[in-house]
């Protein structure tokens, strides 16, 4: 069992009033919050040890490098990639599906296919729109059900000889439902198509294995798992890094430069070119450490236990709808109140001190399927408590009782 005051007690920002009301952070879904340990990690960082890596032969330099390598090093383990140099450090999920996509350029011919859902954030819609529009290639969409659940059947017919790559996220941001990934992960390997999991919304919540999926390419965002902002990982499996070319020239990405031509260093550096985030990817490590240290079995017993208390108690709110009612779904919670505007909720119950998002959550097509403009998203971490899922419906209660 947790002791969640012992956990909200490493959550600085937590303990603070806003708008002259507790804070009840239920926003985990765009950010998670920082642990002090990861707080004191940037300071350390930039008090100890700051210096460029790679690059000098002094001291720091090679200090820098180490923790960075280091920090590798434990991503690789804690998603259990073969070699440290599958796992490029970028500066979040964007950045890593934009990476593939626009590696695919390289490959795709018209007439090929690429596969989404109809579930994705618009970071995994909007790159392969672009990919399809430079190479010719066809956009298709899983279509998805009533309770908000991928149509497998579906996806089943969309796949052919034609498909070249799939993108599908392991959770969705929008509605929370968990996708069931390692099934599509060997269809598409049935017809020789790559597969790259968008895994912002899973890694705050579940450890993920990615030799165990065997998936093609893993993306995700360390700030949405108690670690820094800008910073991430794309995972990618040895054969397709060296078989995708370089996204960005720069400093770090070569072997050799000469005005006829440039060769590229090998991995991971390939892909990593510039100075990058260090203090970000060596907290990122820090972030790592913490989570195991709280332990993923017991952050899904807190968080689920949040999610049933949560909709249980929701769901006394009369003309309340929740969308996604999926079995298999993460601590988020979707809803609207009918005849009201999800803003409107959004922006009372800041006054009483509830962070939660509203709107389309980069999320529009899941929008359009519901025919709504947007909804209210509460996201639980494991540092939240039932006493602030009692304040969030108190405060959804006095929103509805002044807006209708
Ligand atoms: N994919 C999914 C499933 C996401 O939820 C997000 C961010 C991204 C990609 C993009 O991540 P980024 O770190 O590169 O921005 N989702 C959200 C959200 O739900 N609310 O704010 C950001």
């Amino acid at each position: 069992m947790l002791d969640i005051q012992k956990i909200r007690a490493d959550f600085p920002i937590l303990n603070q009033k806003v708008n002259g009301k507790p804070l009840v952070y239920f926003d985990n879904g765009a950010t998670s919050q920082k642990p002090q340990v990861v707080i004191d990690a940037i300071s350390k960082y930039y008090q100890e040890i700051n210096a460029n890596i790679h690059r000098g032969v002094h001291t720091l330099s090679q200090l820098a490098t180490d923790a960075y390598e280091v920090a590798r090093g434990k991503v690789q383990h804690h998603i259990n990639a073969k070699h440290a140099h599958e796992v490029l450090f970028t500066s979040g999920t964007t950045f890593g599906i934009n990476l593939v996509a626009n590696g695919f350029a390289a490959i795709l011919k018209p007439g090929d296919e690429v596969i989404v859902s109809h579930l994705e954030h618009h970071s995994n819609i909007v790159p392969w729109q672009m990919l399809c529009e430079k190479t010719g290639a066809t956009l298709k969409v899983i279509p998805m059900s009533e309770n908000g659940e991928l149509i497998m059947t579906e996806y089943d017919k969309l796949l052919s000889g034609k498909t070249k790559i799939v993108a599908v996220n392991h959770i969705s941001n929008a509605l929370g439902i968990i996708n069931p990934v390692k099934y599509m992960i060997d269809k598409a390997h049935e017809v020789g198509a790559a597969i790259l999991i968008d895994g912002a919304q899973s890694v705050p919540h579940l450890k993920p294995d990615v030799q165990a999926l065997d998936c093609d390419f893993y993306a995700f965002s360390g700030h949405k798992m108690c670690g820094p902002t800008g910073t991430g990982v794309l995972y990618g499996k040895e054969e397709w890094l060296h078989k995708l070319p370089p996204y960005q020239g720069g400093g770090e990405m070569i072997k050799e430069v000469t005005f006829e031509k440039t060769t590229y260093a090998d991995l991971p550096h390939k892909f990593e070119a510039g100075t990058p985030h260090i203090a970000g990817g060596i907290v990122l490590g820090t972030a790592i450490d913490y989570l195991n240290s709280v332990g993923f079995e017991n952050i899904q017993k807190q968080e689920l236990e949040l999610l049933a208390y949560a909709t249980e108690r929701l769901s006394e709110i009369e003309g309340l709808r929740i969308y996604g009612n999926s079995k298999n779904k993460t601590s988020v919670i979707s809803f609207n109140i009918e005849g009201i505007h999800p803003y409107d909720i959004g922006t009372i119950i800041d006054k009483l001190g509830i962070a939660v998002r509203t709107g389309h959550h980069c999320a529009q097509p899941i929008m359009n399927f519901f025919g709504i403009p947007g909804t209210i998203r509460a996201s639980f971490s494991f540092y939240n408590t039932k006493e602030e899922i009692d304040a969030l419906v108190e405060a959804v209660k006095k929103a509805k009782m002044m807006l209708s």
